[in-house]
C-alpha cells in the first residue's frame, strides 16, 4: 500500500471540486490565452471553454464509469439500489463495467501511439525502398545504439543495412505471432521488469494483438473478471509503451536527437509581417517536411509581401518541432482555437490527434485555411491533401502554397495578436542531459542525478506530462505542480502539453529558476552550469523532453537511474503527473507508469469512482503488485504533496539499505 505522510492524506482524493465553477467560460490560466480572449470579447465568439460550460452537469454515470455501451442492448447504467437495477441488462456488475471501460481507453491510446509510430516505420521504410527521397538518416549514431540494443549486428555494415533490419523488427512488434515479447520493449527493461512481466502474464509479444486482444477480450459476453480485465488492459499498456519507443527512437534516426535550443512560446510568436502557419498535430513524419518547405518558399512569401514564413507548432507537433528545429510553440491543446482569433494565422496544416473539429467552424470566419493530411483524419469543409512520404516536399510545398495565397486574403481588421511570449530553452533529450552530466562524471554521467538524490540535494525526478482537461482551468494544475515540486527540490522533465503549459508561462526558463527552484535544485543546477561552459544559457527550470510519445525518453531518464543505483524501477525517488490528464493516450501511459513501477498522479478523475475494487486496484493494489500505483488527487498543491512522499520514501529506503550494505560489505538489498 502506498503511505503518505501526512495522516489526511489517503488514497482517496482530497475534497477539492472536480470541477471548477461549471458555469465560468473563463477556464484558462495561460496569460496570452486569458490576452486572446480578452481582445475578442466584443464578438462573443463560441470556443471550448464555452462548449465546456454547455456541457456541465457531465453524466454522474459516465463520469464514474458505470454507463455500459458496449453492445445495443444498452446503455445499461448501474444503479446504487439492490436488485435488478445494480446490474447491466446481461449481469455485467460494476467492477467489470468500470474495467471494461477504463482499459478500452488503454486501448485507444496505444492504437494512436502505435499508429504514430507505424507511420515512422513506413517512411523509413520506404525511404529505404527508395520512395521517400526527402528524407534520410539524420542520427546514425541513434541508430547504431538503437541497433545494438535490438540485439542488430553494427560492425561493418552499412547504416542503410542495420536500419532495414531495426525496421523489420519493428514491423514485426506489431504483428509477430510468435509467443516472444515485444523486441523494442524488451530492449530496454530492467531485469525485474521483466521477470515480473512474465510472472503476471502481461508481456506483450506484438502491438496489433495487444489492441484487438483487448477489444475481444471486454466485448459483450466475453471477460467479466476485473483483475483480469485489468490486466489485460496493462499488457496494452506495455505494447503502447513500446509502441512509444518505436516513435521516438526512430524519429530521432530520421529527424536528429534533439539538443538544448533556445526559442519563444505562445500566441505571441504569430507574426503579423509574415506568413504564419501553425502545425497541429503529431507527426515529424509531417511537420519536419513543412519546416523546410516553408524555409525553401521564403522567396514566395516576401513576393506576396510578407517577410517571411514563420511556422509555428500546436500541441505534439509543436513540441517535435521545437526540440529538433527551434520552431515557436505557438499554444497547447486547449487553446489551439485561439490562434486562429489571432487573425493572421495563414493556414493550420494537421495530421493526427487531439486535434478539435472546431477549428474549421472557427476559420470559417477568418481567411485562415486548415488542411488536413492523413487518410483517417479528415474535418469536413477543410481542404485535404493527401501527404504521400514519396512526395513529401512537394506536398508540404502545396501547403506552404496555400498559406502564402490566403496571407494574401487576409483582413488586416480581424488581425488581434496578444502580445505574450516568453523565451525558453528546450530540446533536452536523455542524450543532451547525459551530455551536461558528463561534463561532472564523463565515466557515470547519470550518477550525477543519482548522487544529487542520495545526497538530500534533490528530492527524486518528476516527470510532468498530459493535456488540458477542462473541467478545471487550462494549466492551473501544470502549473501548481510544478512550483510545489521544483520549490522542494525535485528535478522536473516534462513532454506534451504539461511542457506547452510551462513554456507558454515562461517557467522553461533559466529565468524562472531564481524565483521558483528551492536551494537544492538551484546549487544542483549551479553545478552543472559551471562544469558547462559551453552552454548559451543557464539551464531552466523544467526540461523539456518532448512530445507524448516521447513520455519513453521519461522512462529511459528512469532506467538509467534505476540501473546506476542497483536497483529496479519501483525503488527509484522518480515520479509521474498528468495534472489535466484527457486524452485516451494518457491513459495508456499512465498505465504503463505504474506497471513500471512509478506512482503516477492523475488531477482529473478518470471514470473508475464506480467499483470500489477497480478504484483499489488502481490506487493500492497496483502498489503490491507493480511497485507502483495511482495517485488520483484533484488538488494539485495536494497531489504534489502525495508525490513528494512516494519520492522522499523511496529516497529514504535507498539510503537505509545502501548504508547497511555498506556497513557489513554486502550487495544492497532487494527485498524491499
Ligand atoms: O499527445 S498531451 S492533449 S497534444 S494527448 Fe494531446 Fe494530451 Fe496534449 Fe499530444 Ni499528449
Ligand atoms: Fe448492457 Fe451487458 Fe450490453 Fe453492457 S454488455 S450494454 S451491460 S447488456
Amino acid at each position: 500500500m502506498p503511505r503518505y505522510r501526512d495522516l489526511t492524506h489517503t488514497a482517496r482524493p482530497s475534497d477539492a471540486p472536480r470541477v471548477f465553477e461549471p458555469k465560468n467560460p473563463i477556464r484558462t490560466t495561460d496569460p496570452g490565452a486569458l490576452q486572446m480572449l480578452k481582445m475578442v470579447e466584443e464578438q462573443k465568439i463560441e470556443t471550448v471553454f464555452d462548449r465546456a460550460v454547455a456541457q456541465h452537469p457531465q453524466c454522474a454515470f459516465g463520469y464514474k464509469g458505470i454507463c455500459c455501451r458496449i453492445c445495443m442492448a444498452g446503455p445499461c447504467r448501474v444503479k446504487t439500489e439492490e436488485g435488478p437495477g445494480s446490474r447491466g441488462l446481461c449481469g455485467a456488475s460494476a467492477y467489470t463495467i468500470v474495467s471494461r471501460n477504463i482499459v478500452r481507453l488503454i486501448a485507444g491510446g496505444a492504437a494512436s501511439h502505435s499508429e504514430h509510430a507505424r507511420h515512422v516505420l513506413h517512411t523509413a521504410h520506404a525511404m529505404l525502398e527508395g520512395h521517400a527521397p526527402d528524407y534520410k538518416i539524420e542520427s546514425p549514431a541513434k541508430l547504431q545504439k538503437l541497433a545494438q540494443d535490438l540485439g542488430i549486428a553494427t560492425l561493418d555494415r552499412a547504416d542503410a543495412d542495420i536500419l532495414r533490419d531495426v525496421v523489420e523488427v519493428g514491423y514485426a512488434d506489431f504483428g509477430r505471432y510468435q509467443d516472444r515479447p515485444l523486441a523494442f520493449l524488451d530492449s530496454f527493461l530492467t531485469e525485474g521488469r521483466r521477470k515480473k512481466f512474465l510472472a503476471t502474464n502481461i508481456m506483450p509479444t506484438a502491438i496489433d494483438k495487444s489492441v484487438t486482444e483487448l477489444i475481444a477480450q471486454t466485448a459483450m459476453g466475453v471477460d467479466s473478471d476485473p483483475v483480469n480485465i485489468i490486466f489485460g488492459g496493462l499488457k496494452c499498456s506495455l505494447a503502447d509503451l513500446g509502441g512509444e519507443y518505436i516513435g521516438t527512437k526512430l524519429s530521432d534516426v530520421m529527424f536528429g536527437i534533439p539538443q538544448p535550443i533556445v526559442s519563444e512560446a505562445n500566441l505571441g510568436v504569430i507574426n503579423e509581417k509574415m506568413v504564419n502557419i501553425a502545425a497541429h498535430g503529431h507527426n515529424p513524419v509531417l511537420s519536419e517536411m513543412i519546416v523546410a518547405a516553408a524555409r525553401a518558399m521564403k522567396d514566395d512569401a516576401i513576393a506576396a509581401g510578407a517577410e517571411g514564413v514563420n511556422v509555428v507548432g500546436i500541441c505534439c507537433t509543436g513540441n517535435e518541432l521545437l526540440m529538433r528545429e527551434g520552431v515557436y510553440m505557438a499554444t497547447s491543446s486547449a487553446s489551439q482555437e485561439l490562434a486562429i482569433l489571432t487573425g493572421a494565422l495563414d493556414a493550420m496544416v494537421v495530421d493526427i490527434q487531439c486535434i478539435y473539429p472546431a477549428v474549421q467552424t472557427l476559420a470559417e470566419c477568418y481567411h485562415t485555411k486548415v488542411i488536413t493530411t492523413e487518410a483517417i483524419m479528415k474535418i469536413p469543409n477543410a481542404q485535404h491533401i493527401a501527404f504521400n512520404t514519396a512526395t513529401a516536399l512537394e506536398d508540404a510545398k502545396k501547403v506552404i502554397g496555400i498559406a502564402i495565397k490566403a496571407f494574401k486574403n487576409r483582413d488586416p481588421k480581424k488581425v488581434n495578436i496578444p502580445s505574450e511570449k516568453h523565451s525558453i530553452v528546450a530540446g533536452f533529450s536523455v542524450e543532451a542531459l547525459m551530455e551536461i552530466f558528463s561534463k561532472v562524471n564523463p565515466d557515470r554521467p547519470i550518477s550525477v542525478l543519482t548522487d544529487a538524490i542520495l545526497s538530500g540535494q534533490l528530492k527524486g525526478v518528476v516527470l510532468m506530462a498530459g493535456c488540458n482537461n477542462l473541467r478545471r482551468p487550462q494549466d492551473e494544475g501544470h502549473v501548481a505542480v510544478l512550483k510545489e515540486l521544483v520549490k522542494n527540490d525535485v528535478f522536473v522533465v516534462s513532454t506534451g502539453c504539461s511542457s506547452g503549459a510551462y513554456a507558454k508561462f515562461g517557467l522553461m526558463s533559466p529565468l524562472a529558476v531564481e524565483e521558483y527552484a528551492g536551494e537544492g535544485l538551484k546549487s544542483f543546477f549551479k553545478m552543472l552550469e559551471a562544469a558547462n561552459p559551453q552552454l548559451a544559457t543557464g539551464l531552466p527550470l523544467v526540461f523539456h523532453c518532448g512530445s507524448c510519445v516521447d513520455n519513453s525518453r521519461g522512462m529511459d531518464l528512469a532506467i538509467a537511474m534505476a540501473n546506476e543505483l542497483g536497483v529496479d524501477t519501483p525503488k527509484v525517488p522518480f515520479a509521474a503527473s498528468a495534472p489535466e490528464a484527457m486524452h485516451e493516450k494518457a491513459v495508456a501511459i499512465g498505465s504503463w507508469c505504474v506497471t513500471m513501477g512509478l506512482p503516477c498522479h492523475v488531477g482529473s478523475m478518470p471514470p473508475v469512482e464506480g467499483s470500489d475494487l477497480v478504484y483499489g486496484v488502481t490506487t493500492q493494489i497496483a502498489h503490491d503488485v507493480f511497485g507502483g500505483n495511482f495517485i488520483l488527487e484533484m488538488d494539485p498543491v495536494i497531489g504534489a504533496r502525495k508525490i513528494l512522499d512516494a519520492l522522499e520514501y523511496r529516497s529514504w529506503k535507498l539510503n537505509v539499505h545502501r548504508k547497511a550494505a555498506e556497513k557489513f560489505e554486502t550487495s544492497l538489498a532487494q527485498g524491499w
